[in-house]
């Protein structure tokens, strides 16, 4: 089992290892087993020595920190997490058919899990050393380093202040109640729960307070839209089993997925269709198991025999629907296609 992953992973990349699992394993289970649970480096996995391991808070501060692991697990309490991660290329597969996105993963519907996540809150830390009014953003810095970045550097990105002194955001080194996996950033890593995934850095030794938004490559050049540092994630839904091109038995078939809607919203309607939308049922929607974690969603349809597509779109409390296209929606990058989604399947009469 490389890097902890199940045998079918998809593996866009090697080295750096980049890899999700088939959609299915997502699938009816609140939280992603670790084993399935998407992979996105930028760099090779980092070697960290644990004795000597000190997470660095600096910049904008009135005192300094320098702290082991074992001074952050004592001297903070510790606060748990549900919460989604979705990389900002999850989906970009459906982008490809519109026009080419050279060099970057052909994400299809995984890069997108769940986890309990368990730690300290960067609240918490961030008070400790006491941000000064100059502090803006706040800045995580990672030791593995980025030959796609230009030039070649450390992985990093920042947060705005009023999102790194929210409650949710955390300093983790648990997924799961297991011990963090160095895949996913051990012996520490950011979580930022309702902003895109290449805002939770990973094996983070360095904490800085900063006037203005990070210079890294990660958070000035990539990962931005319109303009803009990706950050908060937009509404979107998707379908997890079947899987595209599976071949089923028309009739009654289980159709499942999740929903992710904005901080402070609900999902208010899922609706799946197998006949482009000429007919929308309405699915039913899971408990929530916390308010920065994907809704999962099932329903039955009626497969007519035949190529099918099956379609599924979300609607949120403030009344906004998801995108229809990914045309409208096609940037160089590749960034957040959260139009409808699609499912093809070929089903036949018994
Ligand atoms: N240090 C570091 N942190 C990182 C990255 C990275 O390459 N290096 N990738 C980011 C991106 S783009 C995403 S989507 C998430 C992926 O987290 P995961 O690999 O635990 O799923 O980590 C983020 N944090
Ligand atoms: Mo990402």
């Amino acid at each position: 089992m490389a890097h902890g992953k199940r045998e079918d992973m998809v593996v866009h990349q090697e080295e750096p290892y980049n890899a999700e699992a088939p959609r299915r394993a997502l699938a009816e289970q609140q939280l992603t087993p670790l084993d399935s649970f998407y992979s996105r480096n930028h760099g090779a996995f980092p070697r960290i020595d644990p004795r000597t391991w000190r997470l660095r808070v600096d910049g904008h501060v009135e005192r300094e920190l320098d702290l082991t692991l074992a001074q952050l697990q004592e001297r903070f309490a510790q606060h748990t997490v549900v919460a989604t991660l979705q990389c900002a290329g999850n989906r970009r597969n459906g982008f490809l058919g519109i026009r080419s996105i050279p060099d970057e993963a052909p994400w299809g519907s995984a890069a997108i899990s769940t986890a309990r996540w368990s730690g300290v809150r960067l609240n918490d830390v961030l008070a400790a050393a006491r941000l000064t009014e100059q502090a803006e953003h706040v800045e995580f810095l990672g030791p593995d380093v980025a030959q796609d970045a230009r030039p070649p550097q450390p992985y990093g990105s920042s947060i705005p202040v009023a999102k790194a002194t929210a409650d949710e955001v955390l300093l983790a080194w648990s997924m799961n109640d297991q011990p963090l996996p160095v895949e996913h950033g051990a012996p520490l890593r950011v979580v930022v729960p309702g902003y895109v995934g290449a805002r939770s850095v990973k094996w983070v030794h360095r904490i800085r307070g900063l006037a203005d938004e990070s210079d890294n490559y990660f958070q000035a050049v990539a990962y931005r839209l319109r303009g803009e540092a990706i950050g908060t994630v937009a509404l979107t839904c998707d379908i997890l089993s079947p899987d595209d091109g599976e071949q089923l038995i028309a009739g009654p078939t289980s159709v499942t997925g999740y929903a992710l809607v904005g901080e402070g919203l609900d999902v208010a309607r899922v609706e799946v269709s197998v006949d482009a939308g000429n007919n929308l049922q309405e699915a039913t929607i899971d408990d929530q198991v916390g308010p920065w974690a994907w809704r999962l969603w099932w329903t039955s349809v009626n497969l007519p025999p035949g190529e099918v597509q099956i379609l599924a779109r979300v609607r949120d409390s403030a009344g906004a629907m998801q995108p229809e296209s990914a045309e409208q929606l096609w940037n160089p990058k590749g960034y957040v296609n959260n139009s409808w989604a699609h499912v093809h399947v070929s089903s036949y009469a018994v």
